[in-house]
This record gives C-alpha cells, sequence and structure tokens, in this order.
C-alpha cells in the first residue's frame, strides 16, 4: 500500500456508512455537501481580504455591488449546498430568526434537518482571525414532505446524528463526530479534498490552559472568580500556573484545547445571566464532539446535551473540555 495513501472525507463517510445502516447513503451524501459547503465557504474566508468582502453589509465595493458580510455569504452557501443535495428538509441557522424551510423538488421528502452557525466568531473576520462553521445533524420526527416544524429542532442534543465544526486557520478543517469517536480533516488545496489528518481525536483528562474571557470577571459568580484565581496560583504538582488563551472564536478556543487539552467556559453573568453561546448550533455540536473525544461539557448545573430546547437561539452558560479540569471548575461554581 502507498505510504503516502490519502483517504478523503468522502472515502471516509462511505466506509463508516455502516454506522447508519438505515441511511442508504442520504446521511453520508448531507455530510458531503456540507463538506463541499465548508470549501466554498472556506475560499470565501481566504479571499476576503482581497476581494473587498469584509465590512459592513449594506455597503458598496468599487464595483457598486452591495458588500454582504462574509457570515451572511457562508450562510447563503450553506443553504444553497443543502437545498441542492437533497438530504436536508430545513435548517434552524444563527443568521435566521425562524426555521428555513428547504422545499426543492428533490429536498422537500429529505430525512434529516440541521441546525448550524454558518460562520461563528464574525468579529474576528476584519483582523484575520481563525473562524469557524459549527453544525448538528438530526432525523426530522415530523412526517416527511411537510414542512419542518420547532418540534424537529426541539430534539435534546444527545439525539444528534452529527455533530461538526469547520475551523478557517492556518489550515482549513472539519473535525466531526457521529458518536463513534472524533476524526478531523484536513482541506488540501490542490486537489480540493478534506483529508483524514487526524483520526480518532482525544482531548488529554488534564490541561494547562483555561479559556474564558476574563474582561467579564466582575460580573461573573464568585465560584468562577475564584476558580481563575486557583488557575493562576503557583503550585508546581499541579501545573499551574495555566496559560490563559482566548481567542474570541469559540471554534478555535475549542480546537485548541481538543488538541492539547485545556477548560473552556462562558459563564452566566450580569450581561448575559444564561451565557451568550447558543445551545442548538454552538454548545450542542460541540459538547457531542468533546464527550466523544473524551472530555466532558456542562451548564455548570447539566449535562449541556440533556437539555431540552425550547427556542431556535436560546443561550445556554458552558463549562467544556479536559473531564478533570470541569470537574475542578465544577467544584469551585458549586462551593
Ligand atoms: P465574547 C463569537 O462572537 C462568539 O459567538 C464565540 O465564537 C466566542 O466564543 C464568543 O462569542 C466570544 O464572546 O463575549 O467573549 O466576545
Amino acid at each position: 500500500m502507498s505510504k503516502f495513501k490519502i483517504t478523503t472525507l468522502g472515502q471516509f463517510i462511505i466506509e463508516r456508512q455502516n454506522e447508519y445502516p438505515e441511511a442508504q447513503g442520504a446521511f453520508s451524501r448531507l455530510l458531503r455537501d456540507i463538506g463541499i459547503a465548508a470549501k466554498v465557504i472556506s475560499r470565501e474566508v481566504n479571499r476576503a481580504g482581497l476581494a473587498e468582502i469584509l465590512g459592513e453589509a449594506g455597503k458598496e465595493n468599487i464595483q457598486g455591488e452591495d458588500v454582504k458580510k462574509l457570515d451572511i455569504i457562508a450562510n447563503e452557501l450553506m443553504i444553497d449546498c443543502l437545498t441542492r443535495g437533497g438530504e436536508c428538509c430545513a435548517i434552524a441557522s444563527e443568521e435566521d430568526d425562524d426555521i428555513v424551510q428547504i422545499d426543492s423538488p428533490v429536498s422537500k421528502n429529505a430525512n434529516y434537518v440541521v441546525t448550524m452557525d454558518p460562520l461563528d466568531g464574525s468579529s474576528n473576520i476584519d483582523v484575520n482571525v481563525s473562524i469557524g462553521t459549527i453544525f448538528c445533524i438530526y432525523k426530522r420526527v415530523t412526517p416527511i414532505g411537510t414542512p419542518a416544524t420547532t418540534e424537529d429542532f426541539f430534539q435534546k442534543g444527545n439525539k444528534m446524528l452529527a455533530g461538526g465544526y469547520v475551523i478557517y486557520g492556518s489550515s482549513t478543517m472539519l473535525v466531526y463526530t457521529t458518536g463513534n469517536g472524533v476524526n478531523g480533516f484536513t482541506l488540501d488545496p490542490s486537489i480540493g479534498e478534506f483529508c483524514l489528518s487526524h483520526p480518532n481525536m482525544k482531548i488529554p483528562k488534564d490541561g494547562k490552559i483555561y479559556s474564558i474571557n476574563e474582561g467579564n470577571r466582575l460580573e461573573m459568580p464568585e465560584g468562577i472568580k475564584d476558580y481563575i484565581s486557583w488557575c493562576q496560583e503557583a503550585d508546581k504538582p499541579t501545573n499551574r500556573p495555566y496559560s490563559a488563551r482566548y481567542i474570541g472564536s469559540m471554534v478555535a478556543d475549542i480546537h485548541r484545547n481538543l488538541s492539547k487539552g485545556g477548560i473552556f467556559i462562558y459563564p452566566p453573568t450580569a450581561k448575559v445571566p444564561n451565557g451568550k453561546l447558543r445551545l442548538l448550533y454552538e454548545c450542542n455540536p460541540i459538547s457531542f464532539i468533546i464527550e466523544q473525544a473524551g472530555g466532558k461539557s456542562t451548564t455548570g448545573k447539566e449535562r449541556i446535551l440533556d437539555i431540552q430546547p425550547n427556542d431556535l437561539h436560546q443561550r445556554v452558560p458552558i463549562f467544556c473540555g479536559s473531564e478533570n479540569m470541569v470537574n475542578k471548575a465544577l467544584e469551585y461554581l458549586n462551593k
């Protein structure tokens, strides 16, 4: 066998298709469609500075065309790919207040729905910091061929068929799980394929990185303030003081912690008493990945994946990452 053997995302999905025997390829095609959208978004993200598609929506570029912000472009690209892919009947997107019904002839009888944040961390786009796409796939629970309803989207995260993210960083990577471990694929632009580069990703049980926006410290629960102080105390046996790393792009912070170990916290604050991050298309998919990689993800009171959603855009606090670090943070939170 060639030592240069690559496994593309498409080949990997087909090889793993037996995980969903009832899918007869539909599920595989849906993952493929998300991969296609990610490649196009990656191209747009990487040329944004050149094509004057940065900046505020509504302005005109030198060609006199309306400038759309990259997150709007990403949303349109994802919806277009899923509409033409034929496997998704509706989408809940961070960019749309209501459910996006896909009633194209090929898709209206589709079996799956998708939740997504098409381009998370968009405030970082203009300063060339890593950003990401986050997605979940669920099997619809309402009758096929009828418009999807919130019932299809208010499924608990533990019912998710797949959760994943794409990080547009020094390279573009797609990381996803279907409940049988986490695998990472790096985009090779020379062949336009996502290639398996990080098989069976596991998050270390411990780490030395804590990610939290300390600018909000004074508004945080006392227990979290005490936990941050604990992270900063010198203690050789427990590898402290930890390093503070906060990119302000959830996907980038999570991907680093998944790779090296660490904890990501967006706690309740006075400004956002339920936390800032959204359950359906940020916390649920990220939590599925982190748990599948051997980590832990909770609101501080309950497992994120067990929450019964009641709003498309509801926010929850999140403590997510290396199991032992999350447990230590919970000790302080619940003191
Ligand atoms: P703050 C980006 O806007 C985002 O939704 C996440 O990607 C990120 O983790 C968080 O918000 C950053 O929020 O309040 O720290 O700027």
